[in-house]
């Protein structure tokens, strides 16, 4: 099927919009009683065409007069081709002017002209407005758009304007489809028997019939009841095409033009973004700091205050980055396009595109400018990346840059070939980030062996939450950190990766009496508590010397030295090796130790896999080759492995 597209007409009032419009589908967009009355467009009017070829078009009908830019603003944002019409006999006035602007603010850069009241002039007149209207293109994105000379009174030049706008729009490329419907709302009223229903021309996802659905800003949540496009009933609309949605659970009072109805939490409403600023060539003044002006984007009107972030105004033709505040929050996202106005004289002063919708203010320095620079930069990719500040998922990050899924995954792909982004868990990170973060790990480690030389390292929970990363991020960071070599896991700590638990030289000292007393009878040790009291060896010294690998802990009330736990161990299996099995009394008559020390060194050798408990007794659960490997290799690591 091919895409309904929708086309917009432009130009100044009575130049025949709305009669063409009329002429070339049957429907009168001028619905409005005062509008028939006056003879004049005021708000926007919709129709649509069946093309020869079978799609469908929706058009929207605009207002050409000055009063009432703003409803034009409201229906000119998602089109896929303007419709310029200038009449014959008038050529170029200031809303032909002001409205080719706006186009091209808004990025509109494919249409049709259709020079109108073809009837009302002779050949030589209609060449001299033709080139009169090529003259006012020159240098506008439509400056090649096709003319075709109609008159929708006299129904002549109707089928060349049909097959003309026909393939100005198979030229169109495809709407985009982040699989986030936005419908930003052109009009809210209710209908006997249905209630609630808004229109609109249907950005970015698809609404399905049954969709829950909250207008933004807003809270209130409703379910789409009816899709209607054309006046034809659909189960789904698709991205382009003019939507007119029935809403069930949202009272008609809740809504309003310039909402965007989406579905819940797609969306966040903002009342700051910043963005590059364009000022017409035309207008009257330039945009001073602290400024107000009429923002319009989307279907809404907001009042807005600048802050110039470079300098102290913009000149007429000139650019700045600007950020601007909102006199209420508005649905608007990174990439949408919008228009300054100022009130009265009324103008068009300029426009841009959305670069960054974070909320915090920004100071007016090179900082702020250079950070947005990277924002908006040209390529995907440092658009892609300047969004990875933070730890982002891919749809955090595609949003924040405004790229569609497939942009995004080029992009991302670029990105982690060349090591630009770095991928944390389920998280993006650029490359900078990554790095100050792998510093500040590394700094508490150096920062911790430094004052507390005997500890393992910082505990990693006090890592984790020093760098401020979710434990799934955070772990991801340090398998990270540690596959590179920059950190080392010790137990429950981290560590640099040459840290050993140093201790000073009277503790040493301490040590070495200790260390005698110990081998006095290595399997009758002191307690843990004798060895603090008699040598001043705590438990915070014990965990170092376990560390070090000159202690082993054997449960919580008992330390030996790995020669004594070696020996004990030693003699266990070389009478399993001999026997099959042992029970505790042999093992104590064997090792000369009592009860209460054999207990533990066995339990020791069943918690590392070398015997199991069978009845009374323990058997080998591995080959004596095997478990004197084993048992040299734990020693050998002290604790670490335990
Ligand atoms: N002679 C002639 N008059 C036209 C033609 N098209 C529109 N008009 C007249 O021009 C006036 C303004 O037309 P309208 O469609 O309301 O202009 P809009 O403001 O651009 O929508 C009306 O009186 C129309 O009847 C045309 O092709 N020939
Ligand atoms: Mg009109």
């Amino acid at each position: 099927m091919t895409p309904i597209r929708v086309i917009g007409t432009a130009g100044h009032v009575d130049h025949g919009k709305s009669t063409l419009i009329t002429a070339l589908t049957g429907i009168d967009p001028d619905r409005l009683r005062e509008e028939r009355e006056r003879g004049m467009t005021i708000d926007l009017g919709f129709a649509w065409l069946r093309l020869p070829s079978g799609g469908d078009v929706g058009i929207v009908d605009v207002p050409g007069h000055q009063d009432f830019i703003r409803n034009m603003l409201a229906g000119i944002g998602s089109i896929d081709a303007v419709l310029l019409v200038v009449a014959a006999d008038e050529g170029v006035m200031p809303q032909t002017r002001e409205h080719l602007a706006i186009l091209e603010l808004l990025g509109i850069e494919r249409g049709v002209i259709a020079l109108s009241k073809r009837d009302l002039v002779d050949d030589e007149w209609a060449a001299l407005a033709a080139s009169d209207v090529r003259a006012a293109l020159r240098g506008t994105p439509l400056a090649e758009a096709p003319l075709v000379e109609v008159s929708a009174t006299a129904r002549r030049g109707l089928d060349e304007l049909i097959a003309t706008l026909e393939r100005v729009l198979g030229e169109a490329p495809r709407r985009r489809d982040v699989g986030r419907a936005r419908l930003p709302i052109d009009r809210a009223f209710t209908m006997a028997g249905f209630g609630t229903v808004v229109t609109g021309t249907l950005l970015d996802g698809t609404l399905r019939v049954g969709d829950e659905v909250v207008a933004v800003p807003g809270e209130v949540r409703g379910r789409i009841r009816g899709l209607q496009t054309h006046r034809r009933a659909l189960d789904e609309a698709s991205p382009g095409s003019r939507v007119a949605a029935n809403l069930s659970g949202i009272d008609k009072d809740a809504v309003e033009r310039g909402m965007v109805l989406a579905r819940p939490g797609a969306l966040a409403p903002t009342s700051v973004f910043a963005a590059r600023v364009q000022l017409l060539r035309s207008a009257s003044a330039p945009l001073a700091h602290d400024e107000s002006v009429k923002l319009h984007a989307g279907t809404a009107e907001v009042t807005a205050r600048v802050t110039v972030l470079e300098g102290e105004q913009i000149m007429p033709a000139g650019t700045a980055w600007l950020q601007l505040r909102l006199a209420h929050p508005l649905a608007i996202e990174v990439g949408d396009r919008f228009v300054l106005r100022r009130p009265s004289p009324s103008e068009t002063i300029g426009g841009g595109i959305v670069a960054d919708v974070a909320p915090a203010r920004m100071r007016r320095r090179a900082e702020s400018v250079a950070i947005l620079e990277k924002r908006a930069a040209p390529s995907a990719a440092a658009r892609l990346l300047a969004s990875l500040d933070a730890p982002r998922t891919n749809d955090e990050a595609a949003q924040r840059s405004g790229l569609d899924p497939a942009e995004r995954d080029n992009a991302l792909a670029e990105l982690l070939a060349d090591g630009r982004a770095v991928q944390i868990a389920d998280a993006l990170v650029s490359r900078e980030l990554y790095e100050s973060m792998a510093q500040h790990v590394e700094r508490l480690c150096a920062q911790t062996h430094r004052k507390m030389p005997l500890r393992a390292g910082v505990p990693r929970e006090e890592a984790r939450s020093a760098v401020g990363l979710p434990a799934k991020r955070f772990s991801a960071l340090v398998d990270r950190l540690v596959a590179e070599g920059r950190v080392a896991e010790r137990g429950s700590a981290l560590a640099l990766p040459r840290h050993a638990p140093q201790l000073s030289a009277s503790q040493e000292e301490q040590w070495r009496r200790a260390r005698a007393a110990l081998a006095k009878e290595p399997l009758q040790p002191p307690t843990p508590a004798q060895l603090a009291a008699d040598y001043g060896i705590d438990r915070e010294i014990v965990a170092a010397l376990a560390e070090r690998g000159d202690l082993v802990r054997i449960g919580t009330e008992a330390v030996f030295l790995p020669d004594a736990v070696s020996d004990f161990a030693q003699r266990v299996v070389r009478e399993l090796a001999a026997n099959g099995k042992i029970t505790v009394s042999r093992a104590r008559d064997l090792s000369g130790s009592s009860r209460k020390h054999v207990l533990p060194l066995l339990q020791f050798l069943d918690d590392h896999g070398l015997t199991r408990r069978q009845g009374d007794d323990r058997i080998l659960v591995v080959t004596p080759a095997a478990a004197q490997d084993k048992l040299a290799s734990l020693l050998r690591r002290g604790e670490k492995s335990s």
